[in-house]
């Protein structure tokens, strides 16, 4: 069976021992998925090119490229080559980027602009952008497949791969995040005595919910999907499943502050949880105490590395990446 071949780049070398800060590692690997993505992207037949274009539109519109980078290092935290698993990191990203154009849909949050340009429904209507979505969601996994059949995974570990995947994007997932965001919808208003509103510990419990599916699942199934293409161990698994979770609210703590108060250009949105009165960190607990939560998550999900010593050498720089960006 045709081998998956890692692609040839030169990581940065310190001391014999490479060294790679996470905006590099973010850079390089992104161009790598990029690759990735422009083949899957590309027109296989059959398709339609409005259908395509509306797809690739949205793949290419200037995303971090940070789940994709979470395959890539989880994979050689548990002894892949570098750059293994480049297929997996686009489905990855595929999968994100239709929430995002989902998300932004009338009937969701009903937003104009993501990464400072119009959202997809804006540029292609509604129909093709619901199409758009579909159809990455759906490719992401042929591509997974695709993954596990070039690299020659074994049976048992392709069907993990598929389904830890499906588990972070699906119904007890991403999407278990998003409706749970939809109903939780007013709760960020100012306490009102006699609204018969939940209480604090309540709505906090509330938002850990939310965000440990809308953002964390998804961010779990990238480490692991990285995991299981390195065989990692149970132990190894189950480690990165805990520094994914804390991960993932480290994420969203710091992207309710940003919300709050990030530079708009460079975010390249408005920043609307306050006006839609969203159940955010920043609603229920202010900015500065959002903040020193975002840190703390990082801190825990850097607990959860300990078991691979260096070689979890850029997980840990994207824990820290999380918090200390600023879009
Ligand atoms: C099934 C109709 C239907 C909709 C589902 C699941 C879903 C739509 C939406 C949830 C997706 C969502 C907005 C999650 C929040 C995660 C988050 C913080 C996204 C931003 O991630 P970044 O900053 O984005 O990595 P970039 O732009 O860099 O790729």
């Amino acid at each position: 069976m045709k081998q998956n071949m890692p692609p040839r780049y030169s990581p940065p070398r310190g001391g014999g021992r490479v060294t790679w800060g996470a905006s590099e590692f973010i850079k390089v690997h992104g161009a790598i998925v990029d690759r990735e993505l422009r083949s899957l992207l590309r027109r296989r037949g059959g398709e339609p090119p409005g259908l395509l274009e509306a797809m690739s539109y949205s793949v290419f519109a200037g995303g971090k490229r940070f789940r994709p980078a979470l395959v890539f290092a989880a994979a050689r935290a548990c002894g892949a080559r570098p750059g293994w698993g480049a297929r997996t990191a686009a489905a990855l990203e595929m999968i994100h980027t239709y929430s995002l154009i989902h998300d932004d849909l009338p009937a969701m949050d009903d937003d104009d602009l993501r990464r400072g340009q119009p959202t997809n429904h804006k540029k292609y209507g509604e129909a093709m952008a619901i199409l758009a979505g579909d159809g990455l969601l759906t490719d992401a996994f042929e591509a997974l497949a695709e993954d596990a059949l070039r690299s020659g995974l074994d049976a048992r570990s392709a069907a993990e791969l598929v389904r830890a995947v499906a588990a972070g994007a699906g119904s007890r997932g991403m999407v278990a995040g998003q409706a749970a965001d939809l109903e939780a919808e007013g709760l960020g208003a100012r306490p009102r005595r006699d609204a018969g509103r939940p209480g604090r510990a309540a709505l906090a419990k509330r938002l850990e919910y939310i965000h440990l599916r809308k953002t964390a699942a998804l961010l779990v199934a990238s480490v692991e999907a990285g995991a299981i293409l390195a065989k990692a161990s149970p132990r190894q698994r189950a480690a990165l499943r805990g520094y994914g979770r804390a991960l993932g609210l480290a994420f969203q703590a710091a992207d309710d502050v940003l919300d709050v108060v990030g530079d708009k250009a460079k975010l390249g949105k408005k920043g609307s949880d306050r006006e839609n009165a969203k159940l955010t960190y920043a609603s229920l607990y202010g900015v500065d105490a959002a903040a020193a939560k975002a840190r703390a998550f990082a801190q825990e999900a850097h607990r959860h590395l300990k078991v691979f010593g260096r070689k979890a050498a850029i997980l840990h720089e994207l824990a820290d990446y999380v918090v200390d960006r600023d879009y």
